[in-house]
């Protein structure tokens, strides 16, 4: 059978078997009395980890942010995101279905990265009784619509800062916060200094099936631990599963350079091809965005798949290829070699 080269994304990686092993011999209880040995350390190391008080282990990074978001907030609040966020493009309208907040948006560059001065003007005074009440700014890192970025720690600072000076809340998706950590060796503590709280990702790039982070004060994660509960997220013998997470963190954390490695080289290979349209520079750690100039990008996606080559959508016109640890060197010059047989 011909080999397929998956670059849909990084959740499609498979657990080693070094993973698996460890999955067998995870010590399980009832995590929703608190008793799964396993869910509990892989808790209080993400914990250390991010530099917070709790974490608490949720099914997926949608759940995480979404549980972030109400905890931060009342219906009817309001939450600064950046227009290509995740969690306005890509969570199916769940902050207004949950937890009845708004979006108000924020154009970043073409990094997504907007700035404290853009969303100053953005944040409603609180004498306006009848406007909604800006309560949380979000900021995803890596930011993934943009094509994995990262965003500079010195503007995070200044962003929570204002957040500070208008007292509101600050949320990071960091589903990829490893990513930025490894290629600008900033910690993720360090990031999630700046955020009330944080929700990051086991199962991108770091490998494990299932699983995302979320960690805070003791008392958010108290108030989170209940309202996992009530969203039907409370698990059972999920040390299993925590296990996978925990070895992710433990091993799988700094191979990502590898990753991003692997999406410079297929990025210059791309950018050598006149029918395809890539800012290079733009590829800073395991996403890279492109543009078939003569090939609708559906139809591409279509044809690639045809030879074996997965790819996905990104904003309209735009394919998103992800690097991670299934695919090795070979497979980023054969999927080169595909793109250029299509344009
Ligand atoms: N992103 C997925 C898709 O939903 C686009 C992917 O393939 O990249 N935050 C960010 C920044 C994400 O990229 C994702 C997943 C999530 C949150 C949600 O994580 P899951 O899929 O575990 O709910």
């Amino acid at each position: 059978m011909k080999k397929v080269i998956d670059l849909r994304s990084d959740t499609v990686t498979k657990p080693s078997e070094e993973m698996r092993k460890a999955m067998c011999a995870a010590e399980v209880g009832d995590d929703v009395y608190k008793e799964d040995p396993t869910v509990n350390l892989l808790e209080e190391y993400a914990a250390e980890l991010l530099g917070k008080e709790a974490a608490l282990y949720v099914p997926s990074g949608v759940m995480g942010n979404q549980i972030c978001l109400n905890v931060l907030t009342s219906p009817g609040d309001e939450v600064i995101c950046e227009k290509d966020s995740h969690i306005f493009q890509y969570e199916s309208g769940s902050p207004a279905a949950l937890s009845g907040l708004q979006l108000s948006l924020v154009e970043g560059d073409k990094r997504g990265i907007f700035t404290a001065d853009q969303i100053e003007p953005l944040i409603r005074p609180e004498s306006a009784y009848y406007m909604a009440r800006t309560k949380v700014v979000e900021i995803e890192n890596t930011h993934n619509r943009a094509g994995g970025t990262i965003n500079p720690v010195e503007n995070i600072k200044a962003i929570s800062e204002l957040a500070r000076k208008y007292n509101l809340a600050m949320h990071l998706d960091g589903a990829r916060i490893w990513n930025a950590y490894v290629e600008t060796g900033v910690k993720p503590s360090e990031y999630a200094a700046y955020f009330n709280t944080v929700s990051v990702c086991l199962s991108k790039g770091l490998g494990a099936p299932v699983g995302s982070i979320i960690a805070g004060t003791k008392e958010m994660i108290k108030e989170a631990f209940r309202v996992r509960k009530a969203w039907g997220g409370g698990m059972r013998q999920v040390g299993i599963l925590a296990a996978a997470g925990l070895y992710a963190l433990k091993n799988n954390i700094e191979r990502l350079k590898e990753d991003h490695l692997k999406a410079k080289k297929f990025a210059e290979l791309l950018a050598e091809n006149k029918f395809i349209k890539i800012d290079t520079s733009l590829v800073e750690t395991n996403i890279v965005m492109f543009s078939p100039l003569r090939v609708p990008a559906d139809d591409f996606i279509l044809k690639c798949k045809e030879k074996g080559l997965l790819l996905g959508a990104g904003k309209v016109g735009v394919i998103r290829a992800v690097t991670h640890m299934d695919v090795d060197n070979e497979d980023i010059i054969e999927s080169a070699k595909i793109i250029e047989q299509i344009a």
